[in-house]
């Protein structure tokens, strides 16, 4: 199996759940929209977006598609199976209409958009993304005051889908001050080695900076 990445949001997450499963796979980075690029990858993922898993010679794309493959052939419970799963993809399928759609309007404008010289950053957008933030975060605070993971008493991939833009706060800036469940879960998140250090071992340039 192989998992083509970069340090991207989306890419880090796939990594950090391979790595966090100890799953058997080869790592590439893949810069797909550099210039050039686009023919081999539109064969691999016709949106070109990673992260890609390729396995005999079939690929499967999608972070939260790879994610449900890997544990399963890991035999892992971290994508809930069973009578646990509704309430796992429950979190994952409003994480990412809500508080992760948020967190990555927010981390488009002042991230993405900045680092890749995509445009100003359009501060309509930030406030609309910020005001879903706050929405949001909300339900997720109330919802993690009683308890340390979002589905069960174990981390499960709802917890990494939910968290991922928040390794890049420091240039999104969301406002976390006041939400201090979440941030109590994101600090356990961070004590996972896997999500604190997904790219620990691995060849991938960094990110371009986002000029200050
Ligand atoms: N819905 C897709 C989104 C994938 C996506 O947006 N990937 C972005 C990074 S976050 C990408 O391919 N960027 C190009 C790059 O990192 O080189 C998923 O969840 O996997």
């Amino acid at each position: 199996m192989k998992l083509y990445f970069s340090r991207n949001p989306n890419p880090r997450l796939a990594v950090a759940v391979a790595q966090y499963l100890d799953a058997p796979v080869e790592f590439e980075f893949a810069a797909p929209f550099a210039e050039g690029q686009a023919a081999r990858f539109s064969k691999l993922n016709p949106n070109l977006s990673i992260p890609i898993l390729e396995e005999d010679g079939a690929t499967l794309w999608e972070a939260d598609a790879i994610a449900c493959r890997l544990s399963r052939s890991m035999g892992s419970n971290f994508w809930r199976t069973g009578d646990d799963e509704p309430d796992m993809i429950r979190w994952i399928s409003w994480g990412k209409a809500n508080f992760v759609h948020a967190c990555d309007m927010v981390h488009f404008e002042r991230g993405t958009k900045q680092r890749y010289g995509i445009g100003p950053v359009d501060e309509g957008n930030v406030e609309d993304g910020l005001q879903r933030f706050l929405a949001a975060g909300a339900i997720l605070e109330a919802h993690l005051s009683s308890r340390e993971w979002l589905s069960g008493d174990a981390p499960s991939y709802a917890d990494f889908r939910m968290a991922t833009f928040l390794p890049f706060n420091d240039v999104a800036k969301l406002p976390l001050e006041g939400l201090e469940a979440i941030s109590r879960w994101y600090s356990r998140l961070e004590e996972l080695p896997s999500w604190r250090q997904p790219f620990e071992g691995l060849q991938a340039p960094e990110l371009p900076p986002v000029p200050s």
